[in-house]
């Protein structure tokens, strides 16, 4: 159970030697790239557009590419396996080394399937990543586009959304007019690059708004969706909570619609530069939820900044 279909201990090979020297920011070869990626495809191709998952778990929002911000996440959270995550997408774009943080991610996968969920981002797309630098940044890295091939193939497999003791529906985006109950979901064909339209596009794209109904989103893709459309989603497929992530918040976390939908966004100082802090949220093995909040990588002798803040409104 606990053993991925990567070989155990040590070895040039082997994948734990792999995931050590990802953790020291060292990206693995192409054809270890390659390798990596065509076992991740056997797991991810078995999982669910809506992948069950257990509890405890740590729910976990944008990371783009911020590499040193990840390892601190997973100082802060545990390590995986000894803490179980799911990661909401947008792994790549933006930060400096969305390679060696996706490829981190998807080993983490390799090794440990059933300890780690990794969504799709509406970055983890071919079109979005040649605008926004994890093209750019294969081809400095690797001297050619086959990277960026092989991992843009890859996400075709990554699951939609997860649900979490069938109580908190997770996703990258949130939600779309085409789309009222979890089986509409599960049926969708999500093996194919992102459409620019339609309910799988919408899943990944879409933001909670104050206004009532369905609303035109400014970003050109997906909808905004208002307190009535997410209450009425939460009845109807008996869900607590949607947790989504996608839009920067200031605190790392922020509540809408009465705590219908909660936005997690785990990229501190995002960009470098938007002074936001970043947070996670534990779910415990009694469903009790608690946000963590971070700050970037702290440097050497700077005190530990991180606070923890039980929610009990759940
Ligand atoms: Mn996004």
């Amino acid at each position: 159970m606990e053993e991925g279909v990567g070989s155990r201990g040590g070895g040039c090979g082997g994948l734990d030697a792999q995931i050590e020297q990802l953790m020291e920011c060292r990206p693995l070869s192409e054809p270890e790239v390659k390798t990596l990626c065509e076992k991740a495809k056997e797991i991810l191709m078995e999982e669910s557009n809506v992948q069950p998952v257990k509890s405890p778990v740590t729910i976990c929002g944008d990371i783009h590419g911020q590499f040193h911000d990840l390892v601190e996440l997973f100082r802060i959270g545990g390590k995986c396996p000894d803490t179980n995550y799911l990661f909401m997408g947008d792994y790549v774009d933006r930060g400096y080394y969305s390679v060696e943080t996706v490829t981190l991610l998807v080993a983490l996968k390799v090794r440990y399937p059933q300890r780690i969920t990794i969504l799709r981002g509406n970055h983890e797309s071919r079109q979005i990543t040649q605008v926004y630098g994890f093209y750019d940044e294969c081809l400095r890295k690797y001297g050619s586009a086959n990277v960026w091939k092989i991992f843009t193939d890859l996400f075709d497999y990554f699951p939609l959304t997860a649900l979490v003791e069938s109580e908190i529906f997770c996703l990258h985006g949130g939600l779309s007019p085409s789309i009222d109950n979890l089986d509409s979901v599960r049926s969708l064909d999500r093996v194919q690059e992102v459409p620019h339209e339609g309910p799988m596009c919408d899943l990944l794209w879409s933001d909670p708004d104050d206004r009532c109904g369905w609303g035109i989103s400014p970003r050109g893709a997906g909808y905004t969706f208002g307190q009535d459309i997410s209450e009425q989603f939460n009845h109807t497929n008996n869900l607590k909570l949607v947790a989504r992530a996608h839009q920067l918040v200031m605190e790392g976390y922020n509540w809408a619609h009465e705590q219908k939908v909660v936005t997690i966004f785990s990229a501190p100082n995002y960009c470098y530069r938007c002074g936001n802090m970043a947070s996670i949220l534990e779910v415990d093995d009694c469903r009790n939820h608690t946000f963590i909040q971070f700050e970037p990588a702290p440097r050497r002798g700077e005190p530990d900044v991180t606070r923890r803040t039980p929610d009990y409104f759940l």
